[in-house]
């Protein structure tokens, strides 16, 4: 019998596969009240979880000690979403006993595999936003940085998707029905919030000004804390989510005269904030609701925070700047910035100067979108109904600014000041969230190169005049440790076979990969894992859609949230495209591709549904056309998600990464998928521009129109007519999604998209793109042709693209916003 032992680092048990075995079978007997002979996958899966926990568990207090005792400066991140996935898998490769976990259940007679499957996955996020928070604490632990992550602990996540009809149909998740393994719930830890209500302006016996608000409703945080393993290292940090309660159920005088329903009713409301993940990507709905999640979430933490904090300084604030960072994941969590106001000059009785001096040097912003309609903006009315103190304060954080600053670099110039304004002018006023981050943080960050700078010159300008050192890049990164090792095992352990086993925290090792890209067996090696990835992906795909595909056709995947400016639609009518041509010309040569997609529509965003609509009924007509003899395949993924993301990306040969320049902000699928040895068919934007850059041209296949074109090309006067009348293709293909060819006796059904690209003007300039598009898959297929020379292509694309880790982010956010020091955990 094998017995393994943990390498895990210093703040974690050591453990055997004897050792967890027992565990296992203990856990089985006294947590779940069952045995061997009768515990269903569940059972076992939950007894695992609670074994793996013991040594979480002894991490996790190790880890609050050390920070506790030698009083770290800490990061507090506070994002809306993250997008967590199982963690099954992720805790026992993070705490190096995957393969002890993995031959105990063997012995036990369990396969591991079968337990994963058990796992919901944590969906508390919309997309790349919240995966990226999910990869930051991953690092943050990695690297051993003291770093807590605040967000609301929803009870229901991102809907689930099925497809009827090929339409889009949403389901809430519910991904702790059952209970969860991973969470504590820490009720010592409580705090409470207010909402709603008046301001009355009081003054003291000295004649000294107040204001005091009077809350309309008082709501309970209940803290939720998720420990975050970090890999083979020794810190457990915690993700700290707040679950939303009524503050007293048992309001005795409204109970006792008999209004237990009304009672039970405000119970409910207030439990209604945590409830559901808000399913909007990159557009915001100016829900009441959601302004109250944020400021709900964000209040909590602060509380939470300055609890922390008075533990060892009591009522001196001198030290709070240097314990305290706080950053901002896009504006989401902004009205933290008028919350500490609010708590240091109503409570505190701080002097205005000296609160605001202390905001500036604690919070730091990241922006992850330039689309106008994602700029965060609430209705003044609506601040004033339920955050009626926090609007005064917004007003006079404003006042200042427009004074103190704007008006001091701009003498009278009143154009300035409405164009910087935190409160936008017109018959319905708003609040600018974007503003009052830059003006209310000491750092403003992009999350790529070309977005931190279009962040400066587009969005920011007149911030950036006022204070030019506040802007800096960050570009993203994703963790190697789920993104690598875990979800792709066979390219994982190549790799420590080839050059060494510390590229997991040490991702720039990859390099060393590059030297054995001509030489062909290592070339066989890599492309026959490729094939075992594709035949695995083949299997999942016929379960979950009934669909065959060939593994030895090319995987060519899109996997991202459903939006115009992605351009599912783009991709779409390069399938089209091929269609046509294998109908005109039966010998059309081509290789073989089988087109995957993966993606969420928001529930109320029209176009993007008709889209999934569209590839639905395009697929089903190719996929049973026998003409085309397999030459092409189409597949939409049903309800993707971080579980699947991990099964699609290991095989992958191609990428899309083909949103128009200027419009994704950075893009992280793109990363995740080089580093697992697909090309990328992209436009030059985000991130794909710095990849480009890592690979070379000869291992990507750019495309399209640059930023700087796409800016003369709408300032010229763009016609998408031009482009329908002027290229046969194109007119051709628009023309057959008004027939019924692929909705038989129901003409017209996939006309959406059609008028969305000529009446409604193209504005994400799919037609101008779409020549060159065609062209760089052309490219790409040639390049499948020569199997040494893909093989070496992809080969670099996994050698090439090590910046892309998160660890590599996360340093960069220490040295350029957080300056924080690392903290070696002892184990007691
Ligand atoms: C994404 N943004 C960017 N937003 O689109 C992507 N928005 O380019 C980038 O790589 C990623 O952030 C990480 O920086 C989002 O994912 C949202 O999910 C979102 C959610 C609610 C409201 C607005």
């Amino acid at each position: 019998m094998k017995t393994h032992t943990s390498t895990a680092g210093s703040g974690i048990t050591q453990i055997n596969t004897e050792q967890l075995k027992e565990q296992i079978i203990r856990h089985l007997h006294s947590t779940l009240g069952t045995d061997v002979n009768k515990a269903s996958p569940q059972a076992w899966w939950s007894a695992t979880c609670a074994a793996v926990n013991e040594q979480v568990f002894d991490g996790l207090r190790n880890t609050q000690r050390t920070h506790y005792e030698q009083n770290t400066r800490a990061l507090h991140y506070f994002s809306l979403e993250y997008l967590m996935g199982r963690l099954f898998s992720n805790n026992l490769h993070n705490l190096g006993l995957y393969s002890q976990a993995k031959q105990a259940l063997s012995e036990l007679g369990m396969n591991i595999a079968d337990l994963e499957d058990q796992e919901e996955d944590m969906a508390l996020g919309n997309g790349g936003l919240g995966r990226l928070a999910a990869c930051f604490i991953d690092s943050l632990a990695t690297l051993n940085y003291p770093a807590i992550g605040y967000g609301i602990h929803y009870e229901h996540g991102l809907f689930r998707q099925s497809f009827q009809d090929g339409r889009q149909i949403e389901r809430p998740d519910s991904w702790r029905e059952y209970g969860n393994p991973w969470e504590i719930c820490r009720p010592e830890s409580v705090q409470e919030i207010s909402v709603y209500g008046y301001v009355e302006t009081v003054y003291d016996l000295q004649g000294k000004m107040k204001k005091v608000w009077h809350p309309g409703r008082i709501i309970k945080g209940v803290p939720w804390d998720i420990p975050v393993v970090g890999y083979n290292g020794s810190s457990v940090n915690v993700l700290r989510l707040w679950e939303s309660r009524a503050s007293d159920f048992f309001n005795w005088d409204v109970f006792n005269s008999g209004g237990y329903i009304d009672s039970a009713r405000e119970n409910i409301e207030a439990e209604t904030i945590s409830k559901v993940l808000y399913p909007n990507d990159e557009t915001d709905a100016g829900k009441e609701l959601r302004l109250i999640q944020q400021y709900f979430f964000v209040s909590c933490s602060l509380k939470d925070i300055i609890r922390r904090y008075k533990r060892s300084h009591g009522d001196d604030w001198s030290e709070f700047a240097k314990q305290v960072v706080i950053q901002l994941n896009d504006t989401h969590p902004a009205v933290a910035i008028p919350e500490l106001m609010r708590i240091l000059v109503d409570r505190a009785e701080m002097q205005w100067d000296q609160a605001w001096n202390l905001c500036q040097q604690v919070f730091a912003y990241t922006n992850h979108t330039l689309l106008p309609e994602a700029l965060e903006k609430w209705a003044v009315r609506l601040f004033e109904k339920v955050l009626p103190r926090h609007l005064e304060i917004i007003y006079e954080i404003n006042r200042r600014f427009l004074v103190e600053q704007v008006d001091v670099l701009w003498p009278g110039d009143n154009d300035k000041k409405r164009k910087l304004s935190i409160i936008e002018d017109g018959h319905d006023p708003m609040v600018r969230m974007g503003h009052l981050s830059v003006v209310g943080s000491f750092r403003v960050n992009g999350v790529a190169e070309i977005h931190s700078q279009l962040v400066k010159s587009d969005l920011f300008p007149e911030m950036v005049a006022l204070w030019p050192d506040k802007f800096t890049n960050v570009t993203n990164g994703v963790t190697p440790r789920r993104w690598l090792k875990a979800c792709n095992p066979k390219l994982a352990k190549l790799l420590d076979e080839k050059i060494g086993t510390a590229w997991p925290t040490d991702l720039k090792q990859l390099s060393k990969f590059a030297a054995f890209a001509d030489d062909a067996a290592v070339q066989d090696a890599f492309m026959a894992i490729k094939q075992q990835n594709k035949a695995e992906l083949a299997t999942v795909v016929k379960k979950l859609t009934n669909i065959d595909i060939d593994p030895h056709a090319i995987f060519d995947i899109q996997i991202k949230r459903l939006h115009e400016y992605k351009r599912q639609h783009l991709n779409l009518l390069h399938i089209l495209a091929l269609y046509r041509r294998i109908l005109q010309e039966p010998d059309y040569d081509m290789t073989p591709r089988v087109f995957l997609f993966g993606a969420k529509a928001a529930p109320g965003y029209k176009l993007a549904k008709e889209i999934i609509y569209a590839i639905n009924k395009i697929a089903d007509k190719i996929n049973h056309d026998k003409r085309i003899k397999n030459r092409i395949k189409v597949v939409f993924m049903p309800n993707y998600r971080v579980t699947l993301a991990e099964k699609m990306i290991p095989a992958a040969d191609v990428s899309e990464q083909i949103s128009t320049a200027g419009k994704e902000a950075s893009g992280t699928g793109n990363m995740k998928l080089a580093l697992n040895g697909a090309i990328t068919v992209g436009t030059l934007d985000g991130a794909n521009i710095e990849i480009a850059e890592e690979v070379g041209e000869d291992n990507i296949a750019i495309f399209g129109l640059t930023v700087d074109e796409v800016k003369a090309l709408h300032a010229n006067g763009y016609n998408s007519m031009d482009y329908y009348y002027a290229n046969p293709e194109i007119k051709a293909i628009l023309d057959w999604l008004e027939t019924d060819y692929f909705t038989p006796g129901k003409p017209g059904e996939l006309a959406a998209i059609k008028r969305s690209l000529l009446e409604g003007g193209d504005p994400y300039l799919v037609l101008a793109d779409f020549e060159t598009y065609v062209k760089a898959q052309e490219k790409v297929d040639q390049w499948y042709r020569d199997k040494a020379c893909w093989a070496k292509k992809a080969m670099l694309n996994t050698a090439l693209v090590g910046k892309f880790t998160s660890d590599r982010s996360i340093e960069d956010y220490v040295s350029r916003v957080w300056q924080l020091e690392k903290c070696a955990v002892k184990r007691s």
